[in-house]
């Protein structure tokens, strides 16, 4: 049967009973790779902790009965450095104390009372980190690399001596590498720390090895022997239209690196936040395939922040802030046949053995960051729900 027709049979059913259709069927159990989402918490947001936000583990709230849809959470951002670091740098024997865990204790604690994997994001990323951190007596104020090193591996200690094996999966290192210029990440502390010590060739991604191996000594130190490490980025999946060199080559720099230098890596995130007609499922599973193996080493591929943005670069849209109820209507059609064009690409990735988890990041329209991402305040509707919670056609498709 056509899959039109499946979700016509669907609505239908639910008007017959003169109301919208339920979302009964839990999505997850419908596929056979763990599908988990980024959840909202009670605060949120570029550095600013008292801004409180739709709060999904509240049991009641409308995000929270979506929950049931997925067997994997992980913290959209309350994992984060800047969420749980103290606001200014702890002394040398009280990182630990000086943390505040109550956030994502909550989640912790959630996942576990309701039999639920965690994906931990994210260790080391320049953004959404405490200035203090990159401060010090270095060059223009910043930290030298011995000083952010000793912080570096303090935190990451910190984190397992806390959640040990509790968290699955680790994003150790997010973001590394640049969008434009095919070197290092420019807009990043560590890179800038990196050149101050002279390190430009392919040891500009010393810091990196490091902070797998602390991750991989601090996990298995703290009983999480099984917890898988990786390393996540964003527009590595596909070489973008007319570049000659494209920000897949430098990651491959960086993951051979890596491999040469035996960091315990286990795996490669791709964020996957796409955008509709610009990103196909062919393109991204070339992808998949080419960092599932590197330098002779297996890497697990996970989907790890999976968004469709519903403006579309190919259509001319990267300013627009609104569309009208036609392409809408068109656009949320579209959407549904790409999720599961892509779902049905990443079962035959599963059933290969190169991909072993899709995490979509965010639960309802209304709460995704890519209502403010790359326009403030454009309307959005990337997920699976919409502004008032209702299941979506893509949600329909994947459950069918
Ligand atoms: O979704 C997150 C949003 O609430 C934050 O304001 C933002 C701050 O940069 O981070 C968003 O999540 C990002 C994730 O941590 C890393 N990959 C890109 C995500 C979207 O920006």
């Amino acid at each position: 049967m056509k899959k039109t027709s499946v979700v016509c049979i669907v609505l239908l059913a639910g008007l017959f009973h003169g109301c919208a259709p339920k979302d009964n069927i839990i999505l997850h159990e419908k596929w056979p790779f763990p599908v988990g989402v980024a959840v909202p918490g009670a605060r949120t947001n570029n550095g600013n902790l008292s801004v409180k936000t739709a709060d999904a583990l509240n049991t009641g709230s409308p995000q929270h009965k979506l929950l049931k849809h997925f067997n994997v959470l992980a913290a959209e951002n309350e994992m984060k450095p800047y969420a749980i670091m103290p606001a200014s740098i702890p002394s040398e024997n009280n990182w630990s104390s000086s943390y505040n865990w109550i956030d994502a204790d909550r989640l912790v604690s959630y996942a576990q009372k309701n039999s639920k994997l965690l994906r931990g994001h994210v260790l080391i990323w320049h953004d959404q980190t405490p200035a203090w951190f990159f401060q010090g007596n270095g060059t223009l104020g910043r930290a030298t690399i011995e000083e952010l090193y000793l912080r570096m591996e303090n935190h990451i200690k910190t984190v397992f001596e806390k959640y040990g094996g509790t968290i699955a999966w680790w994003d150790v290192c997010n973001e590394v590498v640049d969008h434009t210029s095919g070197g290092p990440r420019q807009d990043s502390n560590y890179t800038r720390i990196m050149q101050d010590a002279g390190k430009l060739g392919s040891d500009r991604y010393e810091y990196v090895v490091k902070a797998f191996e602390w991750a991989r000594k601090y996990a298995d130190l703290n009983g999480g022997q099984n917890v898988k490490l990786f390393l996540t980025d964003y527009g590595i999946e596909r070489r973008f239209p007319g570049e000659a060199r494209s920000k897949i080559d430098e990651f491959e720099v960086l993951v051979k690196y890596l491999v040469d230098n035996n960091a315990p890596i286990d795996g490669i995130g791709f964020q996957g936040h796409f955008r509709l007609y610009d990103h196909t499922p062919e393109e991204i599973g070339r992808g998949i395939d080419r960092f599932s193996e590197v330098n002779g080493k297996k890497m697990m591929i996970q989907i790890c922040e999976l968004d469709i943005s519903v403006y579309s670069n190919t259509k001319n849209e990267a300013n627009n802030t609104d569309m009208s109820d036609d392409i809408l209507k068109e656009r949320l059609t579209d959407l549904a046949a790409f999720y599961r064009e892509y779902f049905d690409m990443f079962e035959q990735k599963y059933r290969e053995g190169k991909l072993d988890l899709v995490l979509i990041w965010g639960i309802a329209d209304g709460h995704s960051w890519l209502n403010n991402h790359p326009v403030t305040d454009r309307t959005d509707h990337p997920l699976l729900f919409d502004r008032k919670y209702q299941p979506k056609e893509a949600y329909w498709v994947l459950v069918k």
